[in-house]
C-alpha cells in the first residue's frame, strides 16, 4: 500500500527549519567547542550533538516506531542500522569543518527512508537560505522552485565535485590526488564545497554535473540521493553499478552517460565499510 508522506514531510521541515536558525545563529562565533572523532581533521562541535538531538527527540516524538541512524549518535557508539523500518537518516551538520572556521557552506542533511529506499529528502543551508527539497515522485525544489539537472553529458564538458576528505590517511590522499591530476586536464572544472549534501544538491540543481567522493556515510549522501534522482540524475557506485549505501562510495551525475564516463576514469578506492 501507498504511505502516506504528507505528515512526515510537515514534521521534518518545520524541525529542519528551527534547527537551521541555531545553526545560522552559532556559525560566526569564535568560541564553539570542538572534538575530534576519527582522526586530527574529523571534528564534532556543540551545535552538531545539539541539532541531532533536537532532530530525534521531535520526529520520535511524532512518530514513535520510526528508526534513526544519525552520525552523532552513531559516532558515540550506537549501531548504524539499515532496516527496512521508516528509518530518518541524519547529518546534523555537514560539512563540519567548514562550521568550525565559519564558512559558510554547511547544511543540516536528512532523509526518511522506507525498505531501504528514500522517500524524502531535504538539505538545508541557512546561511544562504537554501533549501532543497524532494518526496519520491514529486520532484525536487529549491526554496519551492522545481529545479532539474543539467543536460551535460560529456565529461570535457562537465564541472565536476569532489573532495579532500576528512582524513590523512596516506593512501587515500594517494588516489584523490591522482584522480585529480587525471580530471583536471579533461573536465571544465573541478570544486569542493566541503560537504557532501551540498555538493549532491549543486548536481541536483544544475550548478555542477557529477560527484564521487570514497569515505562518506550513509548520512552524508542519504538527502542528496532522493533529491538528484528526483531532479532527474543519477546516484550510482563510483565504479559503475548500483550504489551500495553502506560502502562508503558515491557517485552521482546528471545522466547515465557522465555518470559512466566518470566512473571510466576514476582511480577506484574501498574504504571499510559501515
Ligand atoms: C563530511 C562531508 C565532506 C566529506 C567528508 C565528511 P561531516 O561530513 O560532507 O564533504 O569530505 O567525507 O563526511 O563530517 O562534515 O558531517
Amino acid at each position: 500500500a501507498q504511505i502516506n508522506t504528507n505528515e512526515f514531510y510537515d514534521v521534518v521541515l518545520s524541525l529542519t527549519k528551527n534547527c537551521g536558525q541555531l545553526i545560522k545563529e552559532r556559525i560566526s562565533s569564535r568560541t564553539k567547542k570542538v572534538e575530534t572523532k576519527t582522526g586530527a581533521i574529523d571534528f564534532v562541535t556543540e551545535t552538531d550533538q545539539d541539532v541531532e538531538r533536537l532532530l530525534i527527540d521531535g520526529l520520535s516524538k511524532a512518530f514513535p516506531d520510526h528508526k534513526f541512524i544519525g552520525e552523532e549518535t552513531v559516532s558515540s557508539g550506537a549501531q548504524c542500522d539499515f532496516t527496512d523500518a521508516p528509518t530518518w537518516i541524519i547529518d546534523p551538520v555537514d560539512g563540519t569543518m567548514n562550521f568550525v572556521h565559519s564558512f559558510p557552506h554547511s547544511c543540516i542533511s536528512i532523509a526518511l527512508f522506507i525498505n531501504k529506499l528514500p522517500v524524502i529528502g531535504i538539505i538545508y543551508n541557512p546561511m544562504l537560505d537554501q533549501l532543497f527539497t524532494a518526496r519520491k515522485g514529486k520532484g525536487a525544489y529549491l526554496n519551492g522552485q522545481k529545479i532539474t539537472v543539467s543536460g551535460t553529458k560529456a565529461l570535457a564538458d562537465a564541472l565536476i565535485m569532489m573532495e579532500f576528505g576528512t582524513s590523512r590517511d596516506p593512501e587515500r590522499r594517494k588516489v584523490i590526488l591522482e584522480n585529480q591530476q587525471n580530471l583536471m586536464p579533461q573536465v571544465h572544472g573541478l570544486r569542493a564545497l566541503g560537504s557532501a549534501a551540498l555538493n549532491m544538491a549543486m548536481v541536483a540543481c544544475g550548478a555542477a554535473d557529477a560527484y564521487f567522493e570514497y569515505g562518506i556515510h550513509i548520512w552524508d549522501i542519504a538527502a542528496g540521493e532522493m533529491i538528484i534522482t528526483e531532479a532527474g540524475g543519477v546516484v550510482i557506485d563510483p565504479a559503475g553499478g548500483e550504489i551500495d549505501r553502506l560502502s562508503r562510495r558515491v557517485l552521482a551525475a546528471s545522466n547515465q552517460e557522465l555518470a559512466e564516463q566518470l566512473a571510466k576514469q576514476l582511480v577506484q578506492f574501498y574504504p571499510e565499510r559501515d
